[in-house]
């Protein structure tokens, strides 16, 4: 009895989990994928950097849109393209500025990491 009490909290605690962080997969698809800052609280990391919850669920933002449409790929033109319109390149603020980043491999630059997704001068918190 109490095996399958703890059996039914281990899986409603991994269910939890599991929503809680929507696709962390897709971080290994993009340079720095899961050390993207939150554009709101810089001191965290963005979990989702395809969605507007910044926790990794719900509707995509710009960045996200992009990514699907991509094929979910990290591509040279995602990474040429400014889905959020900041002026920097996606490449630019996940730190593979000449576009050249393949999975698992170390990104040309993993400081001063920018949200794709977010232009950080205009966005609400
Ligand atoms: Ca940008």
């Amino acid at each position: 009895m109490e095996q399958k009490r703890t059996l039914r909290v281990f899986l409603a605690v991994s269910l939890l989990c599991a929503l809680a962080n929507a696709y962390p997969q897709y971080q290994a698809v993009i340079p720095n994928g899961s050390s993207v800052p939150n554009p709101c609280n810089t001191s965290q990391i963005a979990q989702g950097v395809g969605h507007i919850n910044f926790q990794g669920t719900g509707p995509l933002n710009p960045f996200g849109e992009d990514f699907k449409a991509a094929g979910k790929q990290w591509t040279t033109d995602l990474c040429d393209m400014d889905s959020d319109g900041d002026g920097r390149s996606n490449g630019v603020e996940l730190g593979d500025p000449e576009c050249v980043w393949s999975q698992g491999e170390t990104p040309a630059r993993t400081t001063d990491l920018s949200h794709p997704g977010f232009d950080e001068a205009t966005v609400s918190c």
